[in-house]
């Protein structure tokens, strides 16, 4: 697998960039909401402490978290599976090229990302305000363009599964790192062709198979080619697909944590599938610079939610729901993985030992059990 690294900082205000000394400040040393806004550092024992005896400062908790996390930065890598021309490349580039990273348009052709011929992972180094982020999309090649598909969600969960293993083998080394590179896919967004009848045996046999191991968005692709009727009866005839073969698509009404949680993972789940639009150009509508796809009729506004969901995906996966998908390939999917492995090794090994290579076949893939990692 290949990993091209293509370091990205983003700035919101058209300030001229500040030196780096600023924004490792920004890092480390202040406790500002923003780069840009420095305030003084937190005084555990502050004016409230000065005054009130009572108070201990557990608050101050929330601080230390904030500083570790900055410290750190966010990971989170996102998978992309449908058959090759869904738009799937084209949505990736419209995700770094959007509001998530609107100062990061990759201007160089082969800054973006290629046309697939095999599982591909490219990381973008993201900064804002203060925040770093690793963001990874994994690029699969045409999922079901064979003429027997028979199985080709395969290899996509051996994919999976190597992450999860390579994590695994790190965690329960005796050396382990303090932090574990962590290459496990956070989340799988599905593209489903836009063809406005049902899912197809295909689509639902991915979907059943991967919906146990990884956290799955399936997205309607293309969907500037059907009309609002057609992308409505499309949508709710997907959800009802779904259901009626019982596949879990994140969000998992079974992870909702409380009633709040569950409110707004319901407003997702009666949208879900998002139909999207990808474009990674832009052009100028009233005056302003806007992703879009320009037809003979007028301009597909990428990120205008009257246009398309794409900015409703985007949300989830960045601004609402990434801490949460992270959670749940942590502490769910990947949790099963490790459970059954380490089983699986008391089992084969009278000691109880962990070797860290076998005895899985290669890859980490133990046959056809472990590929399924279906409890
Ligand atoms: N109509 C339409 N075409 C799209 C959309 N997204 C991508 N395309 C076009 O579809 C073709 C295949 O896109 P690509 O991203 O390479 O697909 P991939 O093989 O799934 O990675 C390209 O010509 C894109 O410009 C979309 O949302 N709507
Ligand atoms: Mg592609």
């Amino acid at each position: 697998m290949e990993h091209t690294a293509v370091c990205v900082e983003i700035r919101e205000s058209p300030e001229p960039e500040p030196l780096r000394s600023e924004v490792i400040t920004s890092i480390y040393g202040t406790m500002s909401d923003s780069a840009k806004t420095p305030q003084p550092a937190p005084a555990p024992r502050g004016d409230k402490a000065g005054t009130d005896f009572s108070y201990v400062g557990i608050d101050a908790i929330l601080e230390q978290m904030r500083r570790k996390a900055m410290k750190q930065g966010f990971e989170l890598n996102i998978m992309v599976v449908g058959q090759s021309g869904l738009g799937k490349s084209t949505l990736m580039n419209t995700l770094f090229k959007s509001k998530v990273s609107r100062k990061s348009v990759l201007t160089k052709e082969e800054e973006r990302i290629p046309k697939t011929i095999e599982i591909k992972s490219i990381s973008h180094d993201i900064e804002e305000k203060g925040v770093r982020m690793k963001l990874a999309v994994i690029d699969t090649p045409g999922f079901g363009d064979q003429i027997n598909n028979e199985n080709c969600w395969k290899p996509i969960m051996k994919f999976i599964n190597d992450q999860y293993e390579q994590y695994l083998q790190e965690e329960i080394n005796i050396n382990r790192k303090k932090q574990i590179p962590d290459s496990r896919v956070h989340c799988c967004i599905y593209f489903i062709p836009p063809t406005g009848h049902c899912l197809r045996p295909i689509d639902v046999e991915f979907m059943r198979h991967l919906s146990k191991v990884v956290n799955i968005v399936p997205v309607i692709a293309k969907a500037d080619t059907l009309t609002l009727e057609e992308r409505d009866y499309f949508k709710q005839k997907i959800r009802e697909d779904l259901r009626v073969n019982e596949i879990d698509i994140y969000p998992q009404m079974e992870f909702d944590e409380d009633a709040e949680d569950r409110v707004i993972n319901e407003k997702i789940r009666a949208m879900i599938p998002f139909a999207v639009v990808g474009s990674d150009l832009e052009y100028q509508v009233n005056g302003k610079k806007l992703l879009g796809r320009k037809t003979k009729w007028g301009t597909i506004e990428v990120e205008n939610t009257a246009h398309c969901e794409f900015a409703y995906l985007r949300d989830l996966l960045i601004r609402t729901h990434m801490q949460n998908l992270k959670d749940i390939t942590s502490s769910i999917h990947y949790e099963m993985y490790r459970v059954r492995r380490l089983n699986e090794n008391n089992n084969t090994q009278p000691n109880g030992q962990l070797n860290g290579q076998r005895p899985l076949q290669a890859n980490g893939v133990p046959g056809p059990e472990v590929l399924s990692h279906e409890m």
